[in-house]
């Protein structure tokens, strides 16, 4: 693995990062919708939230046919979403493209299409009677914060559109202090092909047709070595430190943590709050995600927050309150987690 030798500080491996690998073509127009949905937010004092949700990927062409993905459908930030706008905050919604939005993941991604909440009647379309009143609660939500323009959504695919969109936002709410949340539940990439080292056309399955070298005359990192597929990756900057120091010093930061292997969870919770010094992280498990968290903060330590097992909830709620603590510097034994 090549090693970066301007990488030895977090600023250092930030400018070699966002130096070496080009923003996306639509960052500037994203960057213009945030900053007036930002400033327009901020003049009414109102909280805001930025949401990431989604798994980021890492292509392995530049014209990408193969590429490596995180797992996440984006339950988590969707879901988190509609409980933020349901509390007042505004929220930047930054989300893989094509995973799960607030209100429409009700509806969409589904075993059952959103036909099968429709009827015919009178040779008009309506929605049938046993969704009338679930649809009806969504569609009102949906409706308060289009009107009150309190949703911008933003879209990213790969671990680099996903970082520039992170740090330009970053940047743009950092005058909002404390009243603006970070709250990372997209699954980002820990290792990437750095542009320079990228093929340009598919990496062919034949040594016979592979490129062993790409226009910069590098070795690619994705190659066909005799009949093995060889990928070397190179790390990601920790760009959660960037966030904190840098980024968005005031502002309250949520990170959350995938683990497998429950013996992990806490610890690698607890290493990440250490190492990166934020407000909370919340750990969960790619089998019990859907009903157990583990929030792990200076202010609290480790608490678990569950559901029952039949409720599909990912509520927000429990960060609510934690938040509210957190404001009014007092801790409590209990989080009551509101189930979806
Ligand atoms: O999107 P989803 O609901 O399927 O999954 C959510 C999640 C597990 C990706 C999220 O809760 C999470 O842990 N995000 C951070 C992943 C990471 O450790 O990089």
């Amino acid at each position: 693995m090549e090693h970066l030798p301007s990488a030895e500080t977090a600023e250092a491996a930030e400018s070699h990062y966002f130096t070496q690998n080009p923003p996306p073509k639509n960052l500037k127009s994203n960057v213009t919708l945030a900053r007036e949905f930002i400033d327009r937010h901020a003049e009414q004092g109102r909280r805001l939230v930025l949401v990431t949700s989604g798994g980021t990927t890492v292509p392995l062409e530049t014209q990408t046919v193969r590429y490596i993905d995180n797992f996440s459908a984006g339950t988590r930030g969707a879901t988190s979403a509609e409980y933020f706008l349901q509390e007042g905050y505004a929220v930047i919604f930054l989300h893989r493209q094509f995973s799960l939005l607030p209100y429409s993941r009700h509806y969409s991604h589904n075993t059952r299409s959103f036909l099968d909440f429709m009827k015919e009647e009178n040779g008009r379309v309506v929605v049938d009677e046993q969704h009338q009143e679930e649809m009806l609660r969504v569609l009102r939500q949906y409706s308060v914060a289009k009107k009150e323009n309190r949703l911008l959504i933003l879209s990213f695919v790969t671990i680099t559109e996903y970082l520039w969109e992170l740090r330009e936002v970053a940047k743009l709410m950092r005058p909002l202090g404390h009243k603006a949340m970070f709250y990372l539940a997209a699954a980002v990439s820990d290792f990437f092909v750095p542009q320079d080292r990228m093929v340009e056309h598919k990496i062919q399955s034949s040594e016979e047709f592979s490129q062993n070298t790409n226009r910069n005359g590098k070795t690619p990192a994705a190659r066909t070595e005799g009949r093995s597929l060889i990928i070397d990756l190179e790390p990601v900057p920790k760009f959660l430190k960037q966030l904190v120091d840098g980024w968005a010093p005031e502002g309250m930061i949520v990170s959350f943590k995938l683990e497998t292997d429950p013996s992990m969870l806490v610890k690698k919770a607890q290493y990440s709050l250490e190492k990166y010094a934020h407000h909370l992280v919340i750990g969960n498990l790619l089998m019990t995600r859907k009903w157990e968290v583990v929030f792990v903060s200076a202010l609290e330590g480790e608490k678990w927050i569950r559901v029952p097992r039949n409720r599909r909830s990912r509520s927000v709620s429990g960060v609510e309150a934690w938040i509210g603590r957190a404001e009014a510097g007092k801790a409590e034994n209990t989080v009551q987690p509101k189930a979806e």
